[in-house]
């Protein structure tokens, strides 16, 4: 399963056989490039960034480290092996052999599951465009990199799909995708959490935790379908994904780790102190969890969603690790129990299982949380200190779905308009947090330096030691 690297476009799916699509992804080349100078990493595009590139798509062999140009990275198409025999795991199609080209009655709802997948790539490439500008290390700039120009190869992965299966509709979407841009008035991103803004690096930390691990949920659901090229192409997007969260996950518990150590060291809690210390308290750590968290939480979609149970009645999408439950993978005549806003209180209520699907993802994307959030105690617990961050309610701060409606405290205790407006600020990010960090977070650019805010990772990339420059910047 070898990458052939000698054309254009690196790819595992035999390009040079498939001559119509191979022009179809050349001739959107260019225009990717465009978008990448306009929106990708702004002012790092001719650095040298020590970056991992896929060389095959084995388990074991599949990173090759070594300094690259961002705008000369070699995005390409990579699909997992082909598991011999596959058949559709889940929905009424459940045992018939895996579809390899599209089935007509689902080429609507396959599309714009791909559309949706393939807008949120370049979204996040597009949230985080200015974060060079203010990394708190070579180590951490190499991270942003990395992963932004693996959302690029995500937005390439759906391309791929979008431009061999669905003809010319297919390259009208691969056109859009490269034309809505986050926050736009006009033409937004599709989903609301891809709209908003990653304006610092506590931010993007927390970004990469909570809603790139939304994006393993949605590709694990989507690596189970039926359609068996989407299925090989979210898996090995999956093996990238991991290190998305990794970068997030231990961004925070860095910050958190320095925090406590002035903490312990300056014998305070007081944030303004802390804050005059040159670390961030972790108060306003638990309002960006708060922020972060609950906009996360809205990419699931409705509570209750009949999109969700068409798909997994159809082969298309299921569940979290389909392949490893034990029930009927019909789910025709199960129940599954949802929290639901009735007369404005909070109950749980049993519903049927399949247009529950969203929840449930979310409900496996929660447990899948919670051992970050204990990881980042853990690093408080051990400083000897008992505060502890906490994940919010799920009625906390929502957007999509039946808690838009009504406002609660992270605790889930339902608020008046009034009691909102009123303690607002205690629960997520406010002008003044922006700007403290805004003040605090300036660029350090010396190899094996840390802002004053982070503590130093505990190894480096690819076994490199403390003072690798993984970012070579030219004036
Ligand atoms: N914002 O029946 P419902 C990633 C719309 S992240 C705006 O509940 P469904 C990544 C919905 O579209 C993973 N609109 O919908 C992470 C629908 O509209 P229409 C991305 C929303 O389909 C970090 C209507 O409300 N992948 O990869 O069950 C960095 C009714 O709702 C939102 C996917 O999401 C929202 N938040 O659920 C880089 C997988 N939520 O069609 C990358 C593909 C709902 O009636 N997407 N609506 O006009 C899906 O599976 C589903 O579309 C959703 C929504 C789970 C998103
Ligand atoms: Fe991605
Ligand atoms: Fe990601």
């Amino acid at each position: 399963m070898d990458v052939d690297y000698d054309g254009l476009i690196p790819n595992n799916v035999g390009l040079n056989q498939d001559l119509a699509v191979k022009k179809a992804l050349e001739s959107w080349h260019p225009g990717y490039l465009d978008w990448w100078n306009d929106m990708g990493p702004e002012g790092f595009q001719d650095a040298l960034v020590y970056l991992r590139t896929a060389v095959s798509v084995d388990p074991k062999g599949w990173a090759k480290f070594g300094y690259v140009k961002m705008p000369d990275y070699k995005w390409g198409v990579l699909l997992a092996p082909a598991v011999e025999g596959r058949t559709i795991p889940f929905g009424k199609h459940k045992g018939e052999p895996a579809w390899q080209e599209v089935p007509g009655e689902y080429r609507a709802m396959l599309r714009r599951l791909l559309v949706i997948q393939g807008d949120t790539e370049p979204a996040s490439v597009e949230q985080q465009r200015y974060l060079g500008a203010t990394a708190p290390s070579l180590y951490d700039l190499r991270n942003l990199f990395q992963v932004n120009v693996e959302e690029g190869r995500h937005l390439w992965a759906m391309v791929y799909l979008l431009q061999k299966y669905f003809g010319t509709q297919g390259r009208e979407e691969a056109e859009d995708l490269l034309n809505r841009r986050s926050g736009h008035q006009d033409n937004p991103r599709m989903l609301g959490a891809f709209n908003e803004r990653t304006p610092d690096w506590l931010s993007f930390f927390m970004f990469t935790t909570f809603t790139d691990r939304d994006g393993k949920m949605q590709l694990a659901a989507l690596a189970q379908s039926g359609f068996d090229p989407l299925s090989r192409t979210c898996r090995f997007m999956l093996t990238e994904e991991a290190h998305h969260m990794f970068v997030g996950e231990t961004g925070v518990a860095r910050i958190v780790e320095k925090t406590c150590e002035i903490m312990k060291s300056a014998g305070t809690a007081d944030p303004a102190t802390l804050r005059a210390l040159g670390v961030i308290d972790l108060d306003l750590i638990q309002r960006k969890i708060n922020l972060h968290y609950s906009l996360t939480l809205d990419l699931f979609g409705n509570e209750i969603s009949t999109n969700a149970a068409n798909a997994y009645n159809a082969g298309i999408k299921g569940r979290y690790r389909e392949d490893k439950l034990a029930d009927d993978h019909g789910l025709l005549n199960d129940t599954y129990p949802v929290l639901r806003c009735i007369d404005g209180k909070i109950v749980e209520q049993s519903v049927p299982a399949l247009s529950a699907l969203n929840m449930r993802l979310r409900d496996d994307f929660m447990a899948d949380t919670d051992g970050g959030i204990m990881r980042w105690n853990k690093v408080i617990e051990r400083a000897g200190l008992d505060v502890r961050l906490t994940l919010p309610h799920v009625a906390h701060h929502r957007q999509i779905g039946e808690f838009a409606a009504i406002k609660a405290d992270p605790a889930g205790n339902i608020l008046t308009d009034a009691e909102w407006a009123a303690r607002r600020d205690e629960f997520l990010p406010t002008a003044a947090d922006a700007a403290f960090i805004a003040d605090l977070m300036q660029p350090v650019q010396q190899p094996g330096e840390y802002a004053s805010w982070i503590a130093p990772p505990k190894t480096g990339i690819d076994g490199k030691p403390g003072d690798f420059e993984y970012v070579q910047i030219f004036e």
